[in-house]
């Protein structure tokens, strides 16, 4: 281990540790959806029926949070309960991450800074439902989530129903292009969106056979690049959301977000959560719905993939 990583303290749960020495496959989960996407108790019962979904798929699940300023791998259930129930954790982004880790404080990572936890700890699968992307306005705020620049930079694999659809897909379609991060859509043509199926733009290829999606990631390595893969899953038909019903609780939410002026690290939540009462929860629910359905699939992909090392490093 270089000098830089030993200084992260890093505390895996036993069965977290056990699975990786064996070189058997996890699951890498955020926590923030836990504490900022979701309300107590539904984030509680939703983060254990995704850690028994990745469980379904083959996999080991292993939440990702900060406590005592070291990275947690791996949340027991009082662990979930606790950061399910209580106020005030913080949203730990990747920029967040040296300084809470620093301080020795606690927190919640996003999806961009479980993945800078999960390469650390050797992890290559994350799953969860929505990634962040490009805002929609971005032209004039900038504001485009640090989880799509994180997967230019940790080689992290991450399964998910493609990017909240609060955003501007085609920009996050057109960033995750010119980022050279492949995105291979399963199961539909489409890149999905998140509460829906489709979100109208074409996914730039589909592959449906899970043990050539583990090539295609392991072959993103091989060649050398820095970053993740995007493999996408639609939600399933009976969870998803009519799109125009999302779309016009969407436009709402964008509207109130600029009358109240709310913009920056809180906006994501703030409009999931505009979204959701104008839906009277049928967001909510799909989103529920879609993270334990992606987190199974994602258990799959990462058990293709650990088949696939095993085999090939058997064969050297
Ligand atoms: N709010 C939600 N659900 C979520 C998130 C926020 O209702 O899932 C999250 C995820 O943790 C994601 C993050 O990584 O928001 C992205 O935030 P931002 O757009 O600020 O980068
Ligand atoms: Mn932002």
């Amino acid at each position: 281990m270089s000098p830089a990583r030993s200084a992260i303290p890093i505390i895996c749960t036993e069965e977290v540790r056990e699975a990786l020495h064996e070189g058997r496959p996890v699951v890498a989960l955020e926590s923030n959806v836990i504490t900022h996407g979701l309300k107590y108790p539904h984030n509680a019962q939703t983060a254990l029926e995704v850690e028994a979904a990745v469980r379904k798929g083959g996999s080991i699940p292993a939440t990702v949070c900060i406590e005592d300023g070291a990275i947690r791998i791996g949340m027991t259930e009082q662990d979930i309960e606790r950061f399910a129930s209580e106020s005030g954790i913080p949203k730990v982004s990747s920029r967040d991450l040296p300084v809470v880790l620093a301080r020795g404080g606690r927190g919640a990572t996003t999806v961009a800074s479980s993945l800078v936890a999960a390469e650390l700890a050797g992890i290559p699968f994350f799953s969860s439902a929505g990634l962040g992307g490009v805002h929609r306005g971005a032209e004039m705020t900038m504001d485009i989530s640090s989880d799509l620049i994180q997967l230019t930079r940790s080689k992290v694999a991450v399964v998910c129903a493609g990017a909240k659809m609060i955003l501007d897909l085609k920009l996050t379609m057109e960033y995750l292009e010119t980022h050279c991060i492949p995105v291979i859509s399963h199961g539909s043509d489409d890149f999905p969106a998140f509460y829906c199926a489709s979100s109208g733009l074409k996914a730039p290829h589909r592959i449906d056979d899970e043990n050539l999606i583990a090539r295609v990631v392991a072959t993103h390595w091989a060649a050398g690049h820095p970053g993740g893969v995007v493999i996408t899953t639609p939600p399933r038909e009976e969870d998803a959301v009519d799109p125009a019903e999302a779309e016009a609780a969407i436009a709402d939410a964008l509207a109130q977000a600029e009358r109240d002026g709310v913009s920056g690290q809180g906006l994501t939540k703030y409009l999931m959560h505009a979204v959701d009462r104008a839906t009277g929860g049928r967001t909510a629910q799909a989103n529920m719905a879609v993270l334990i359905s992606t987190a199974e699939i994602g258990g799959r992909m990462a058990a293709a993939y650990a088949h696939r090392q095993a085999a090939s490093s058997g064969q050297r």
